[in-house]
């Protein structure tokens, strides 16, 4: 098949999930062509049966903001009948979904299918305000075939936009070659002679990801257990995280990474991934870090339950209770046996739930169904 993939660049879990599922579709043997404003972050490199197509937005005096939307769906237009896709996949409702509608309406190949996967903010927070409210509806039902990365995230939207028609869920994946826990001998983990215990949060740093809490709860297992808080990524709140640590005076153990391409030799030095969400549709890095053994305490929100079984693999806990979530990591950290039954428990779920050999299919075989 030829498939065009609308997705955003940069660093963030919709575009990860299109970056990968497009990478996926290319080794096996489909035509993937990336249609953005930027080369997806995860593919600086030269991969058979992949293009990437830029959209140059032209600005004039005229304009008070360059009209992106609007030379999305040209250039989407252009490749259906250049490079006669058969599907179009838009990752992410606003604007990717209408662009892709105007596309097909303007150029009308019979056959063209056209799928939108709604990632969660598209529809929690951006698709929800009153400015968009009317228009992200519109593409639901415009669309061909709709999906939604967990079941908590398409009840949502059902609720939300009052939608009739079907929504499937297919839920976000990880290659389980490619994350595993990789240990680097050249990593010293030993300080002052005790192995020092690493905490992991990986985020965009908004505040729908609870960064506040984030701190609260290493600030209190730090107390009980020997350990260093990992911070990886950036975004709008990482001063209000470092105006935090600086009052809590624990600057000596908390390590702001910056953004990384490549989190498995992160992942793979980490004991706790903490994820105290306001609201997480799926939570992709919840499975990127079970599937380099590493347990995971994260909110009770979202689709973060059918993600994390309590008690068996990770916990959850209310995005508030911060308390709740440091007890669990404390009690995970101080004993070694039941670390390690949650960690290979956690493997275990991702190569049987969240497989990509078994989640690549689930989207072909949609793809295949709208015929
Ligand atoms: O987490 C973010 O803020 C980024 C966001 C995005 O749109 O890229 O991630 C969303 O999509 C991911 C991939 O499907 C999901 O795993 C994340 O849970 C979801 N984020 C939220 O719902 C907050």
């Amino acid at each position: 098949m030829n498939i065009g993939i609308v997705c955003y660049p940069s660093h963030g879990g919709s575009g990860v999930v299109a970056t990968e599922l497009g990478k996926q579709l290319a080794q096996r043997g489909h035509n993937v062509h990336f249609i953005s404003y930027g080369l997806p972050f995860r593919l600086h490199k030269f991969y058979e049966n992949i293009y990437y197509h830029e959209v140059d937005t032209p600005n004039y005096p005229l304009f008070k903001y360059p009209p992106y939307s609007l030379a999305l769906a040209n250039k989407i237009a252009e490749l259906i009948r250049y490079e006669d896709l058969d599907v179009i996949h838009a990752h992410y409702a606003i604007p990717h979904s209408i662009c892709a509608m105007i596309a097909r309406d303007i150029v009308k190949k019979p056959g063209l299918r056209l799928v939108t996967t709604l990632h969660g903010t598209d529809i929690t927070l951006v698709g929800n305000d009153p400015s968009f409210q009317e228009l992200t509806k519109y593409s639901i039902e415009g669309t061909d075939g709709v999906t939604a990365v967990s079941k908590a995230l398409r009840q949502e939207t059902i609720e939300t936009f009052d939608i009739q028609s079907n929504i499937e869920v297919v839920y976000n994946f990880v290659d389980v070659q490619e994350y595993s826990r990789q240990l680097n001998p050249e990593v010293n983990l030993d300080h002052g002679g005790e192995r020092v215990k690493n905490i992991i949060h990986i985020s965009n740093f908004r505040p729908v990801k609870n960064i506040s809490n984030v701190i609260k709860i290493f600030y209190l297992i730090s107390q009980e257990v020997n350990s260093r808080l990992l911070l990886v990524g950036g975004g709008p709140e990482e001063c209000l995280a470092k105006h935090m640590v600086q009052e809590l005076k624990i600057e000596d153990k908390v390590l702001f990474l910056g953004k990384h391409d490549n989190i498995v030799p992160l992942m793979s030095i980490s004991d706790l991934l903490l994820l105290p969400s306001v609201k997480e549709s799926f939570g992709l890095v919840c499975i990127e870090a079970m599937a380099c053994k590493v347990p995971t305490v994260v909110s009770n929100t979202g689709g973060l339950p059918e993600v994390v079984e309590d008690g068996v693999n990770g916990f959850l806990a209310e995005p508030d209770d911060y308390r709740t979530m440091a007890e669990k990591g404390i009690y995970l950290l101080q004993n070694p046996g039941i670390h390690q039954e949650f960690a290979e428990r956690g493997r275990q779920m991702v190569e049987d739930r969240f497989n990509a050999e078994a989640i690549v299919e689930q989207y072909l075989d949609y793809y295949r169904s709208l015929k």
